[in-house]
């Protein structure tokens, strides 16, 4: 009688496995079929941008998309949009369209022209975007065309300290606008040291890495970095520290110069320096966490103001370790989208105000989205990404592409189309829907415009 009793409640348990089992397996086979479709309602979006693009202003730097006309950075086309976007159009496998980008760039793309150009931008973007696109392609044509690259960026460096000069001529090597801030000095490993990687030459390497320490050995007693300061004399200029624009990515470039070189310096530094951004740039507010601003200095709280651009300090987070810090700030910047259905610039986080109104297609909020689904595999941080990118497309998308918004409030458009919605904020909505083996994460890491550099 026992054993019957017992063999029937074990027969009870194990149809209870059983039915949690296939309840969950149904809801996980759910899920990732509602993910691909997700991935492929990105593509077509994606392809809305490229097309029109190609449509309009094929062979010049942007689009911009509500007057439908070309738009070219520097007077002359630096192939800006093609160039970011190839790495893009290959993830998503859209084989004919990478194709013909590819062609342009090898066929049409020349730096040897008389202009006076933007050291990080152009490296961020075009560097980093045709070394990620010889690595994907094995194409040398893109490889000779950023060792080109490379060499008439070098004389950036030749400053009395070693930190880059803003502006440089590609034609005559001639540097001009001394005052710089850390995320200009220190975004350039990633791109220059990949360059030495591929062409052995390590000039491309020390240059960058000087730069980066150099700014690194400025940081104040208590351990910040200021918002600006002077290549000639190392001296700062604005003493504000924060993790915004002008410095953000030079947070992320400590962290990922370990990850993708080994750099040991890189990874004393990045430890060296995180510890006083969370202690004194790191805010609690009603229970969240916020990062707002600080003097380099004394540590005093300046501002209260974070905005879209900080929104990628949870993927660093995540991808330096700290998921805790990460979660909690992710929930913040998701807060802040849902001030208006969309991310204002910068907000007050301590009034929850908008204090800086437009909207540039930014891709931070969706950088960190994807970097923590990635770690965490919470369906949370989907559902968030589903929601991010609905908003997106009710109230960027435009006939001719994607715009810009001048203010989030009334949703009053911009005509602008800048090359990173296509480089980093469709790719990383994508990332985030599609099988993990779209891009092996463990196998790259990403520059700051999400061009994909490989770790090995
Ligand atoms: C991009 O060019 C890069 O992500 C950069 O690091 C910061 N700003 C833009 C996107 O917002």
């Amino acid at each position: 009688m026992i054993r019957k009793r017992i063999a029937l409640v074990g027969l009870g348990v194990s149809l209870g496995f059983f039915v949690t089992f296939a309840v969950q397996r149904w809801n996980q086979s759910r899920e990732d079929a509602h993910a691909r479709e997700m991935s492929e309602r990105v593509k077509t979006e994606f392809l809305h941008a490229w097309n029109n693009y190609e449509r309009y202003a094929w062979g010049h730097d942007a689009l911009k998309p509500l007057s439908k006309t070309p738009h070219d950075w520097y007077g002359q086309s630096l192939l800006m949009t093609p160039v970011d976007a190839l790495d893009t159009l290959i993830v998503m496998k859209l084989g004919a369209e990478a194709g013909k980008a590819r062609e342009l760039i090898t066929t049409e793309l020349s730096f040897d022209r008389d202009i006076y150009v933007k050291n990080f931008e152009i490296t961020i973007r075009l560097l980093g975007g045709l070394l990620s696109g010889y690595q994907l392609t094995g194409d040398k044509r893109l490889l000779t065309l950023a060792e080109d690259l490379g060499n008439r960026l070098l004389p950036a460096f030749e400053s009395p300290t070693g930190l880059p000069y803003v502006y440089i001529n590609l034609r005559t090597g001639q540097v001009r606008d001394p005052i710089s801030n850390p995320a200009e000095t220190g975004t350039l490993l990633l791109e220059f040291g990949t360059l030495s990687k591929l062409t052995g030459k390590p000039i491309f390497y020390d240059k960058a890495k000087r730069a980066l320490v150099e700014t690194y050995k400025r940081r104040s007693p208590i351990g910040l970095v200021g918002s600006s300061i002077n290549v000639e004399t190392g001296a700062w200029i604005d003493p504000d520290s924060h993790i915004s624009g002008g410095i953000d990515s030079y947070y992320e470039y400590l962290w990922k110069c370990w990850i993708l070189f080994g750099d040991k310096d890189c990874l004393e530094m990045s430890n060296a320096s995180m510890p006083a951004v969370h202690k004194y740039l790191a805010d609690e507010v009603r229970g969240e966490l916020w990062y707002g601003h600080a003097n380099m200095s004394t540590g005093q709280r300046t501002e209260t103001t974070y905005g879209a651009l900080d929104a990628f300090f949870p993927a660093l987070l995540a991808f330096s370790g700290d998921l805790p810090r990460a979660r909690r700030l992710q929930a913040s910047s998701f807060k802040m989208w849902n001030l208006h259905g969309i991310e204002p610039e910068v907000i007050d986080y301590k009034t929850m105000r908008a204090t800086a109104l437009t909207y540039h297609l930014r891709p931070e909020i969706v950088e960190s989205t994807y970097y923590l689904h990635h770690y965490t595999r919470d369906p949370e941080y989907r559902r968030m990404g589903e929601t991010i990118f609905n908003d997106f497309v009710k109230h960027c998308r435009v006939d001719s592409g994607y715009a810009a918004l001048q203010n989030v409030v009334t949703k009053e458009k911009r005509d602008e189309m800048e090359s990173f919605a296509l480089a980093e904020t469709f790719k990383y909505f994508y990332l985030l829907f599609a099988s993990p083996d779209a891009l092996d994460f463990d196998k790259i890491v990403f520059n700051t415009e999400a061009h994909p550099l490989r770790r090995e």
